[in-house]
């Protein structure tokens, strides 16, 4: 498949998957969903593949839904649009192909990040952006609620207080207040942005990236299982690790003193 609203490349074990619709800040309209999902597919089916860094190009990351898209127009008779579709056909499994994705992510956020674009920010393992970034909840300045799993994400990444803050009043965040929030990982001065991403995706593709998918996995489950319940599936995924060729690589290493050479398997 050829792209034209995404760039895609695989460098040394990391993936970037670029969103590429700079005139319109990056926003979504059903073509980039398309390419998207078969970049996603792409890496599923790529070994080689060790850690997905997702960025954007121009002044923004991504401004949510293409709201000038054809296929969120109101029809000449004044039909609104489909929104419940649309979010079903291709918000909803891209966030949830992110969530499963067999290997790490990495949200490299250099600009604004609003709607659907935050969302999408916040649905990867690791949220880096440059200080100059902002995010915006903006769907109700235009009468919607934050979905993509905004409304998951939110409230257990910043507490209700303050994700009923962001998500009624649709203010800007910048990334620094992101950052002591919760709500991202780290905030980078923007000279240091790019060398920034490239080392901690290079670094990342090292590491044994099995055991980091089911570090995702289990903090997931962690919202919604008891204690108890939790270090039942702990222990199991403790026993799958154990058995894996990593975890051999990680502690003859430790045990002789040497860097492990981790091949994610
Ligand atoms: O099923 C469904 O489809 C529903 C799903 C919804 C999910 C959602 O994401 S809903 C939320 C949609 N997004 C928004 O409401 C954000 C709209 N954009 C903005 O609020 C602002 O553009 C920003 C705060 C993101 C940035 O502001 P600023 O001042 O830096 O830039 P700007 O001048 O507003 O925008 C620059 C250009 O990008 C401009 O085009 P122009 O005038 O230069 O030709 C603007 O129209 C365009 N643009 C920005 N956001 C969108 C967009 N074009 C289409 N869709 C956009 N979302």
């Amino acid at each position: 498949m050829s792209y034209e609203c995404i760039l895609y490349s695989v460098v040394d074990g990391v993936a970037t998957l670029e969103l590429n619709r700079p005139d319109r800040l990056n926003s979504f309209n059903k073509a980039m969903h398309e390419e998207v999902r078969h970049a996603l597919n792409a890496i599923d089916e790529d070994s080689s593949v060790r850690v997905l860094v997702l960025r954007a190009s121009g002044r923004a990351f991504c401004a949510g839904q293409d709201l000038l898209a054809e296929e969120v127009q109101f029809s000449e008779s004044g039909d609104a649009p489909d929104f419940e579709k649309i979010v079903q056909t291709f918000y909803k499994p891209m966030i949830t192909h992110l969530r499963q994705l067999r290997v790490p992510t990495v949200a490299a956020v250099q600009g604004v990040a609003a709607g659907a674009g935050a969302s999408l920010a916040f649905a990867c393992d690791l949220v880096i952006a440059a200080h100059s970034a902002n995010f915006i909840q903006a769907f109700s300045r235009i009468g919607l609620i934050p979905d993509s799993g905004g409304t998951w994400f939110l409230p257990r990444f910043v507490g209700l207080p303050r994700a009923m803050g962001l998500a009624l009043l649709g203010e800007k965040l910048s990334a620094e207040k992101a950052e002591e929030w919760g709500l991202i990982w780290k905030a980078v001065d923007d000279l240091e942005f790019e060398d920034f991403i490239r080392k901690i995706s290079c670094d990342i593709a090292q590491m044994p990236t099995r055991a980091l998918v089911e570090i995702r996995s289990l903090m997931e489950t962690s919202t919604v299982s008891s204690l108890n319940d939790q270090m039942d599936l702990e222990a199991k995924v403790m026993g799958q690790l154990g058995n894996s060729r990593d975890y051999y690589e990680g502690v003859h290493a430790f045990i002789e003193k040497r860097e492990p050479v981790f091949k994610g398997e």
